[in-house]
């Protein structure tokens, strides 16, 4: 009999699973991947294979030309109200019933964990869906926008306190991370005993420590990804496959 995957969940990451008082799953692009969701460094379809972050991913090109970098991003925004979560944001949640205690924290800035039903989720990258005023930081509400293609360009809407421009809250190349977030973030991958790093390129810091820091403090370090990822702890295994597929195998008895 054929069987449909063929991957076996190597039995002392399962163990600790069932042991576990605390599992983190630090995600990534990948993560939103099966839902259609481009990743940033995948060779062919990565959004930086199309597209030049420093013209669109830092405040200086902000700057620069406003309307490239809203329009891109409020390109992206309406592509992420169409998707969906998929199986692995749904396997996270599943995960969370069954441990005493699970922390999301994620580099992405779509909100599928949250739709898929994970409470609490740590964003460390911002959220495309919360823009606040460049100058002020006066949060500002979206309201509808045409329809966009990634080449259309369009101004920014104006900060009603100060007159500002309004920017997307995602967090740009050279600017800090949400304090309380990425604290949180350490703190939880400090104390967990399973981190589960889920597609993820390993290469943005701050957030690229975090697996780093679970596996200094003890914890089991499973990365999961279609590409094969370096091991170099004996706590640390590569399970290599989409997350889609590999997380609901963790589900098992
Ligand atoms: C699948 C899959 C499937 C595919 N299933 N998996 C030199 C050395 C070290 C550091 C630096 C340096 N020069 C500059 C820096 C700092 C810089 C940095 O780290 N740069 C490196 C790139 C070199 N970092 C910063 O600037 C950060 N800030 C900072 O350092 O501040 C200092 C400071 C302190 C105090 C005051 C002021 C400043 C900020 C980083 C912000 C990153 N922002 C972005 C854009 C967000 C907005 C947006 O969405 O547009 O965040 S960049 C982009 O990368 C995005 C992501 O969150 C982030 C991480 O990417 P991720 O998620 O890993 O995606 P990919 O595409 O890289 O990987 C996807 C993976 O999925 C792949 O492995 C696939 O194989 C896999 N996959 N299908 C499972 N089905
Ligand atoms: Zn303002």
């Amino acid at each position: 009999m054929m069987r449909k995957n063929c991957l076996q969940v190597p039995a002392e990451l399962l163990n600790a699973l069932h042991k576990a008082k605390h599992v983190v799953v630090f995600t990534g692009a990948g993560v939103s991947a099966e839902s259609g969701v481009s990743t940033f460094r995948d060779a062919l379809t990565g959004l930086w294979a199309r597209f030049d972050p420093l013209q669109l991913a830092t405040p200086e090109a902000f700057l620069a030309d406003p309307a490239l970098v809203w329009g891109w991003y409020e390109w992206r925004r309406q592509l992420l109200l169409k998707a969906q979560p998929n199986p692995a944001h749904h396997a996270i949640v599943k995960l969370a019933q069954r441990v005493p205690k699970l922390t999301v924290i994620t580099q992405n800035v779509d909100d599928l964990h949250e739709r898929a039903g994970s409470a609490d989720v740590l964003h460390l990258h911002g959220s495309i869906f919360n823009p606040r005023c460049f100058t002020c930081t006066q949060p500002y509400v979206l309201t509808h926008a045409p329809e966009m293609s990634h080449e259309h360009a369009l101004a920014p809407p104006i900060c009603s306190h100060c007159q500002g421009m309004i920017r997307p809250g995602v967090v740009w190349f050279g600017e800090a991370l949400p304090q309380v977030a990425l604290e949180a973030a350490f703190t939880a991958a400090e104390n967990c005993d399973v981190l589960l790093s889920v597609g993820t390129s390993g290469v943005v810091q701050p957030a690229a420590q975090i697996p780093a820091l679970a596996l200094r403090s003890g914890a089991w370090v499973a990365h999961i990804n279609p590409e094969a990822m370096p091991c170099r702890q004996s706590r640390e295994l590569s399970l290599v496959g989409a997350a889609g597929q590999i997380l609901p195998l963790l589900l098992q008895d």
